[in-house]
C-alpha cells in the first residue's frame, strides 16, 4: 500500500522545543509529520501531547518522507552537530531536487555554510533557522530567523510567519540571507543576550552595594525601569526573580551561587568578533565577567588577600538611581550598536545580503532579548536602510548623548568604591575611542616601527615609511616581521 503525501512539513527531533514547534504548526493550521530517532518517542506524543489534533507520526525516515507534500520540508530541531549530518544523510536518498532540508537547532554558523554548499551541489535547499524563545516561544511564537538557500523561502515562509511571534501583526519571522546568515544572526542574538544579562547584573550589584537596597527594594525599581525606555522581557523577569521568596521568606536570589554558566554562544560571538576585526567590547567582557565569576575559589581567596576602597557612597540617593538606568541604557545602545557592526562586517565577508531592520524587527519579539528598545533600532534602519553605525542615527544619539553623564557619573562612582562593572565602563570607553578622532595609536605605531621596522604612515601622506630611532643598524624595512 503506497503512503499518501499528507503533511506540509515534517519535523525530527521530538525534545521539548520540537514538540512544541509541532504544535504551533497545527494550532496554525499545517498538517505535520512527526519522527524521532528514539521512535517510541513518535507514538508517546501522538498519544499525549498531539492527541486530538492534526498531527501524524512515522516509524521510519522512509515513511516519515513519503507522507510529506512536494516539495517536501524537512525540519530538523536535534542536537548541534553530528545528529544534523547524519539526519541529512539518512533522508537524502528519500528526497528529490527542489526539497528543503531545514535545520531548526542551535548550529554553529560554519557547519550552516558548509551544509547550504553541500546540499544546494545535489540540487536541495537548505535552511538555517536560529529560534529563541526557549519551550514557550516554540509554543507559542518564537523569533525566527532563516537563512540558507534563498530558494526555499517561499516554500517555508508561509509556515514560519504563521507560527512566528507577532508585535503589532508583523511576524517576528523574516529572510535574513545566504548561507548561514541566519545562524549567524542568532549567534549574535545569543551575544547580545549575554551583554544585556551582564548589564543588568552590573546595574543590581552597584544598587546594592552603594545603596544598600534589598533585593525587593531593586525589584520595586526594575518595575519602573520597566515602564520606560528599559521595557524588556529580562528586565521584567529580573523584577520577578528579585520579588521571589524562598520557603523562609528570604529572597531566594541572594541564595544562589554566584557561579555563571555558558553553553557557548557567547564565546562564539566574540570568537567571530576577533575574527573579523570588530571591536564588540561589550559582549567579549559579558563573556569574560561569566569566566571570573567561575573562579569562585580563587576569587575567595583573592578577597582575603587583596584589599580595595572602603569609602561609602555621598551623593543624591534618588538622582543614582537615575543614573543607573541611564547608565545601563547608553551602555545597551552600545552593545547593539557594536552587534550591528560585527554582523555588518561579517556579511561583508561572506557576501550576505543583511536587512538590518528585519532582523531588529526579529528580534522585537518573541526571544530573550526582546525590547521596546528593539522597536527604536527597526525604526532607526527603516528610517536609514545604509546607515553606517546606529550611534549616527538621530534618535540614538541624543539618547547616548543624553545619557552620558549620568553614566559617567555611575562609572566613576563604581570605579571609586571598588565594585566591577565591566561592560558599563568598556561601553563608556568605546564611546570615547569612536567619538575621538584622534587616538594614541599614533605612538603605538611609532613602538611598531621602532622594534620591528613595520614602518608608518604619516597624518599627511599615505605613503609608508621607516625611520632610524636608533640611530643604529640599517635603514631596512622589516617586511617578514608581522607580530
Ligand atoms: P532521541 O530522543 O532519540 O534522544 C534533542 O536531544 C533531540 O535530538 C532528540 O530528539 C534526540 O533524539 C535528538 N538527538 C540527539 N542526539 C542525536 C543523534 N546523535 N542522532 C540523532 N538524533 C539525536
Amino acid at each position: 500500500m503506497s503512503v499518501q503525501a499528507v503533511a506540509d512539513i515534517g519535523l525530527i527531533g521530538l525534545a521539548v522545543m520540537g514538540q512544541n514547534l509541532v504544535l504551533n504548526m497545527d494550532d496554525h493550521g499545517f498538517v505535520v509529520c512527526a519522527y524521532n530517532r528514539t521512535v517510541s518517542k513518535v507514538d508517546h506524543f501522538l498519544a499525549n501531547e498531539a492527541k486530538g489534533t492534526k498531527i501524524v507520526g512515522a516509524h521510519s525516515i522512509a515513511e516519515f518522507c513519503a507522507k510529506l507534500k512536494r516539495p517536501r520540508k524537512v525540519m530538523m530541531l536535534v542536537k548541534a552537530g553530528s545528529a544534523v549530518d547524519d539526519f541529512i544523510e539518512q533522508v537524502l536518498p528519500h528526497l528529490e531536487a527542489g526539497d528543503i532540508i531545514i535545520d531548526g537547532g542551535n548550529s554553529h554558523y560554519p557547519d550552516t555554510i558548509r551544509r547550504t554548499k553541500y546540499l544546494e551541489s545535489k540540487g536541495f535547499l537548505f535552511v538555517g533557522c536560529g529560534v529563541s524563545g526557549g519551550e514557550e516561544g516554540a509554543r507559542y511564537g518564537p523569533s525566527m530567523m532563516p537563512g540558507g538557500s534563498t530558494a526555499a523561502w517561499p516554500h517555508v515562509k508561509p509556515i514560519f510567519q504563521a507560527i512566528a511571534a507577532k508585535v503589532d501583526g508583523e511576524p517576528c519571522c523574516d529572510w535574513v540571507g545566504e548561507t548561514g546568515a541566519g545562524h549567524y544572526v542568532k549567534m549574535v542574538h545569543n551575544g547580545i543576550e549575554y551583554g544585556d544579562m551582564q548589564m543588568i547584573c552590573e546595574a543590581y550589584d552597584i544598587l546594592k552595594k552603594t545603596l544598600g537596597l534589598t533585593a525587593d527594594e531593586i525589584g520595586e525599581i526594575f518595575t519602573e525601569w520597566n515602564q520606560g525606555e528599559l521595557d524588556s522581557y529580562l528586565i521584567e523577569i529580573t523584577r520577578d526573580i528579585l520579588k521571589f521568596k524562598d520557603t523562609d521568606g528570604k529572597p531566594l536570589v541572594e541564595k544562589i551561587k554566584d557561579t555563571a554558566g555558558q553553553k557557548g554562544t557567547g564565546k562564539w560571538t566574540v570568537v567571530s568578533a576577533l575574527d573579523t576585526g570588530m571591536p564588540v567590547t561589550l559582549i567579549g567582557e559579558a563573556v569574560f565577567a561569566r569566566n571570573l565569576s567561575a573562579i569562585k575559589n580563587e576569587r575567595v581567596a583573592a578577597s582575603k588577600i587583596l584589599g580595595g576602597p572602603s569609602g561609602k557612597f555621598q551623593g543624591d540617593k534618588k538622582q543614582f538611581i537615575h543614573d543607573v538606568s541611564k547608565a545601563l541604557y547608553a551602555s545597551k545602545i552600545i552593545s547593539y550598536a557594536q552587534g550591528f557592526m560585527l554582523m555588518r562586517e561579517a556579511a561583508k565577508e561572506n557576501d550576505w545580503h543583511l536587512n538590518n531592520a528585519g532582523i531588529a524587527l526579529m528580534w522585537r519579539g518573541g526571544c530573550i532579548i526582546r525590547s521596546v528598545f528593539l522597536g527604536d533600532i527597526k525604526t532607526a534602519y527603516t528610517k536609514n536602510p545604509e546607515l553606517t553605525n546606529l550611534l549616527f542615527d538621530p534618535f540614538f544619539k541624543a539618547a547616548i548623548e543624553g545619557a552620558a553623564d549620568s553614566w559617567r557619573r555611575v562609572v566613576s562612582q563604581a570605579v571609586l568604591l571598588g565594585i566591577p562593572t565591566p561592560c558599563m565602563s568598556s561601553a563608556l570607553a568605546f564611546f570615547d575611542g569612536y567619538r575621538n578622532a584622534v587616538l594614541p595609536a599614533n605612538l603605538l605605531q611609532a613602538q611598531r616601527d621602532y622594534f620591528g621596522a613595520h614602518t608608518y604612515q604619516t597624518l599627511t601622506s599615505d605613503e609608508w615609511v621607516h625611520t632610524n630611532w636608533t640611530g643604529r643598524g640599517g635603514n631596512v624595512a622589516s617586511t617578514t616581521y608581522l607580530a
